[in-house]
């Protein structure tokens, strides 16, 4: 038996001891089960909000001939980024602690065609009885330094199980289409390695200057759409 063997012998001993062993699947199944079970309540969680804004497009629809909202875009974070964040913001790896200190497992993405649109339908939302608003943060008022902008509301929102009542975090991201056209070009570029240095340097200047592009196309596009209702 050459060295090589040895050690793949030795590598399957100790893989049949420790991940394929009796008391590692229990502790998995321990583990994975509530994992799953807290992902199905952000999914239901998504589905609410979700819902919450179809009706207020289907209201606005009917009662002024137009819908504020171009589209709708959910997702629910993936256990590998999840486990990322808890890395990063060193908390522990428990059920509680993540829905304590992760608000962005189920996100909801609004995209409107007009700034004024992603106010007034923010508000509508919060007004909703049993919607609770947990964190607003303003980056349309305030851009972030690179040109991202955005409404971001976490929300706690109820959802009703059999014999309980559940409060879910939701993170609720409100932008027009150029900002959401901004936004994902720009994480494209983010995530790509290879970029050089310098190129990178240059890129994020003209994403700048188009976020303030976009930005002043947004208003005047606003301007239009206002100056248009004052026909009707
Ligand atoms: P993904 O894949 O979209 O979910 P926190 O999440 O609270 O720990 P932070 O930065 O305080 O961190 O949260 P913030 O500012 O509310 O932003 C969170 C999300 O907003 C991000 O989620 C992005 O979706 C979006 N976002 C924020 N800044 C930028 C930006 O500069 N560019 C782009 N393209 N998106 C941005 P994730 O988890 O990063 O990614």
């Amino acid at each position: 038996m050459t060295f090589k063997d040895l050690i793949n012998e030795g590598k399957n001993q100790f893989v049949k001891e420790t991940i394929l062993s009796d008391e590692f699947m229990e502790i998995l199944k321990k583990n994975v089960e509530p994992m799953d079970t807290l992902m199905a309540y952000y999914r239901c969680a998504i589905m609410e909000v979700e819902t919450k804004f179809k009706v207020l497009n289907e209201q606005f629809s009917l009662e002024y001939d137009r819908n504020p909202i171009e589209g709708i875009k959910s997702r629910i974070k993936s256990v590998e980024s999840l486990a990322k964040k808890v890395r990063d913001k060193n908390i522990p790896m428990t059920i509680q602690s993540i829905e304590e200190n992760i608000t962005d497992i189920a996100g909801v993405r609004v995209i409107c065609a007009f700034p004024e649109d992603i106010y007034m339908l923010a508000d509508c939302l919060l007004q909703q009885d049993d919607i609770t608003l947990i964190q607003k943060k303003d980056y349309i008022q305030n851009p972030k330094p690179g040109g991202y902008r955005s409404l971001h509301l976490i929300v706690s929102v109820p959802i009703f199980l059999k014999n309980e009542k559940r409060n879910m975090k939701v993170e609720v991201q409100l932008r027009t289409i150029a900002m959401d056209f901004w936004a994902s070009l720009e994480h494209k570029l983010r995530y790509k390695k290879k970029i050089p240095p310098q190129a990178a340097d240059e890129l994020a200047v003209e994403l700048k200057d188009c976020a303030l592009q976009s930005a002043k196309l947004d208003q005047r596009m606003q301007d239009i759409r206002n100056r248009l209702s004052e026909f009707e």
